[in-house]
């Protein structure tokens, strides 16, 4: 019997680990309560590493599809070897642009990825680069590289400071918070409640954070922006600013905010005016106030307005760069600082098909499907995906499954053959989260203390199997090495020794060249974490921009504002579509274990009992959903917790598909995939797909 600490990278939270093992298998699994971050914090999914670790479905070793559509066992050294002569080929007949690449959700969450990965899109140098950004944070990149001069320099709230939470489309309670690392949440509200403080949410539905909020006010789906602009207009008609020296655009922003009043935000919104006033006032009086939005304002139609717009009320009111306020970590590897990583862009160029912008070099995912389904030069013939699922995760996945269909090759990196990956002509298994050592190299940079935090692998390497990071140093030098076009010999030479080197010792390397001067000798010392203190005020100095000011009127949102005007108010009878999240999914996997997937169904259509009265429906029955692109048949559940007008399908459930072994429990989770409803056309301006508010009509299944 040993004990050995750990970490969880199955969300944002990372929190700390402990586990106990005996003959090479766990025994048990706790939070481990010296975690200078995640203070002993664990969730129902951390003990589930250990049901994916022993799955017997999970891939082990690489797979090819039979022309029978079977799969068969194929050596890592030949499957490698055909990966890159059939990626090579398409590029050297078609042009680079002919290979497209799709990086999902758990690379970020992968210490190999996020150093090697990524090294793999760029040795592909090609424009169709698609990853779940759009799908998910995009617009709050494009705000912070527009107004901060890097896309991820994002402030996080300093919750454990702050008197006054006031949140936009997030529910932490579930997902253990994003773009904001802030695990055990909540123990944190509980805290934030007992020294005075509050908590307030817009949602549509009454949420697990709704409930322990000070306030839930419901909102109407994609009207936010309105909400928000009118609670800086209030900001500025009742002489409530206090913006810092270094910021630009004071006067602009006064001005394109001047017609959007909180009477105008009532008629569409469904907030009253007086809470609109009232919240703006006790937020801008607050002295210790954080303003934070996420997914629901996110992945809507005016995501990067309302991003921009939480932007401002913080920076408006002097809470910006405050304790208490909306702060900027400084991490013990700063990617920020060191130019690891670029600050960002927009519309350098622009799809082919949709002609819609690039965003830090990465194309809107929601137009993948066309550029593999139209013809022409440039077209998309060969496509490799890398940890993700589009096909459930993207808008009208099925047209996306459908024309992954007729891809001359596609290669997936992943450890499941899921609805994507079933598609796949090979698929390259790597070693699970439990076999690698993790630093985290993002989330650190979002988390609400500044800690640092080596996990070395609990298990060691099978043998055969391959890391992550080795599977892509082999894919990219594989494809450059059969490219007719290659890279110059010293640009060759650079990324052959990127990718040679370990992700460990480029953590080493990146520690002791660092700010703080540590080593991963020091972190080894203390496998629990090196605590670095609270967040500190770090502006001007941290800025990006090329002035050392933030832009607070960027041309590009002012431009935007024009779109607000075609909103309609919402007649009676109209219902729109949302997402939400269970505290034991994760995103569309981790449905094989079945300790996350026992207990109550929590598949349903959740619609207000009013609507379902108004539609002569009975709750629990089989209802149709329709939207612009598709239909789905689910049952329907009532609830009070819903906004009226309003109903909410989780993401990440459909798992129906053939062929698929990432759920070999499909009888006991059924559900829909509800990006067979949401449509590709619904985008922001920064090219995120807009879940939030689709339109859809509810009727009895025939
Ligand atoms: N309608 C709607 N759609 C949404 C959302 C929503 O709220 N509503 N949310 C969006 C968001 S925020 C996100 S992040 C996306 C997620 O969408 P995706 O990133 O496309 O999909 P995931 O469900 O995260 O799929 C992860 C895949 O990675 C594999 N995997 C897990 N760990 C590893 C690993 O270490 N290495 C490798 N190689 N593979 C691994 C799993 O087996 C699984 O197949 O979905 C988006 N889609
Ligand atoms: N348990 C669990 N945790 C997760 C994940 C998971 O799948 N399961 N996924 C992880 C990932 S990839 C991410 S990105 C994060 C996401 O983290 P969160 O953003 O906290 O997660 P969601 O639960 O999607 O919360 C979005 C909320 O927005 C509301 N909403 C929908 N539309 C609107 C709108 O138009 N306006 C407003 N104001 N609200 C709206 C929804 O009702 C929902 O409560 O969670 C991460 N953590
Ligand atoms: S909150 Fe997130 S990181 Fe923490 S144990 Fe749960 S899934 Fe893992
Ligand atoms: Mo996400």
């Amino acid at each position: 019997m040993r004990k050995q600490l750990g970490v969880c990278n199955l969300c944002e939270a990372i929190c700390g680990l402990e586990y106990t093992i005996d003959a090479g298998r766990i025994v048990s699994v706790r939070g481990n309560p010296d975690d200078p971050l995640s203070r002993g914090h664990i969730c129902p999914k951390a003990v589930a590493l250990q049901d994916i670790y022993d799955d017997p479905d999970r891939l082990r070793n690489p797979v090819r599809r039979t022309s029978q559509g079977e799969w068969e066992p194929i050596s890592w050294k030949e499957a490698l070897k055909l990966a890159a002569t059939k990626l090579a080929d398409v590029q050297n007949n078609h042009g680079n642009d002919a290979v497209a690449v799709y990086l999902g959700n758990p690379n970020v969450h992968s210490l190999g990825a996020m150093t090697h990965g990524t090294q793999v899109a760029s040795a592909l140098r090609t424009k169709n680069t698609y990853s779940a950004t759009s799908v998910d944070q995009l617009p709050h990149q494009l705000v912070s590289h527009l107004m901060y001069g890097h896309q991820l320099l994002i402030p996080v709230p300093d919750v454990d400071r702050t008197d006054f939470l006031l949140v936009f489309g997030a529910n932490p309670m579930a997902s253990n918070g994003s773009l904001m690392t802030v695990p055990d949440f909540p123990k944190r509200v509980r805290e934030l409640k007992a020294r005075g403080g509050k908590i307030v949410l817009f949602d549509p539905r009454r949420t697990e954070t709704a409930k322990v909020a000070t306030e839930h006010h419901f909102v109407r789906p994609g009207t936010d922006a309105f909400v928000l602009l009118a609670m800086l207009n209030v900001l500025f008609t009742e002489g409530l600013t206090t913006p810092p020296l270094h910021a630009e655009g004071v006067d602009a922003l006064r001005a394109a905010v001047d017609g959007f009043t909180p009477d105008k935000a009532a008629e569409i919104t469904g907030v009253s005016a007086d809470v609109i006033r009232c919240v703006a006032r006790e937020f801008a009086e607050s002295g210790a106030a954080a303003a934070y939005g996420r997914i629901g304002v996110s992945t809507q139609a005016f995501g990067t307005i309302c991003a921009w717009a939480v932007q401002c009320l913080n920076i408006l009111t002097g809470n910006l760069d405050r304790a208490g306020g909306a702060m900027f970590t400084e991490p013990a590897i700063d990617l920020i600082e060191r130019g690891l990583l670029s600050r960002g862009h927009f519309d350098k160029w622009r799809s082919r098909v949709r002609g819609l912008p690039e965003a830090g070099g990465e194309l809107p995912v929601s137009t993948l499907a066309d550029e593999i389904l139209t013809p022409g030069d440039g077209q998309v013939r060969a496509l490799v995906t890398i940890a993700g699922n589009p096909v459930l995760s993207t808008p009208d996945g099925k047209r996306l499954g459908d024309a992954l269909k007729s891809l001359d090759f596609m290669v997936a990196v992943d450890y499941y053959i899921n609805e994507t990956t079933q598609h796949a002509d090979l698929i390259l298994p790597p070693t699970s989260a439990l076999e690698r050592n993790h630093y985290d190299l993002v989330f650190h940079l979002l988390a609400v203390r500044n800690t640092a935090r080596f996990t070395p692998a609990l298990f060691p390497k099978p043998q055969g199997a391959r890391d992550d990071w080795e599977i892509f140093r082999d894919l990219a030098l594989g494809v450059i090495h059969r490219r007719k076009r290659k890279p110059t010999l010293a640009k060759r030479l650079t990324m052959e020794v990127r990718l040679r080197l370990s992700p460990t010792l480029t953590v080493d390397g990146l520690l002791r060249t660092g700010q703080r001067k540590l080593s991963l000798k020091q972190l080894k010392a203390h496998p629990e974490g090196i605590d670095l203190g609270p967040l500190r005020p770090v502006l001007p100095g941290r800025l990006r921009t090329k002035d050392k000011r933030i832009q607070l009127a960027p041309q590009l949102l002012l431009d935007d504002l024009h779109r607000l005007a075609e909103v309609p108010v919402a007649s009676e009878g109209d219902l729109v579509l949302i997402g939400r999240r269970h505290q034991r999914d994760c995103n569309s996997w981790m449905h094989n274990t079945e300790r996350l997937t026992k207990g109550r169904p929590r598949h349903q259509l959740l619609i207000n009992p009013q609507d379902l009265a108004a539609r002569n429906l009975i709750d629990g029955e089989s209802v149709t959903v329709t939207s612009r692109v598709g239909e789905v048949t689910v049952e329907v559940q009532a609830t009070d917790d819903m906004m009226p007008g309003v109903v909410s399908l989780p993401h990440g459930y459909g798992h129906a598909a053939k062929n698929v072994n990432h759920l070999n429990n499909a009888e006991k989770l059924p559900g829909v995939s509800i990006n067979d409803l949401t449509d590709p056309e619904l985008l922001d301006v920064s090219g995120n797909a807009a879940f939030s508010g689709v339109p859809v009509r509810v009727t009895a299944a025939q």
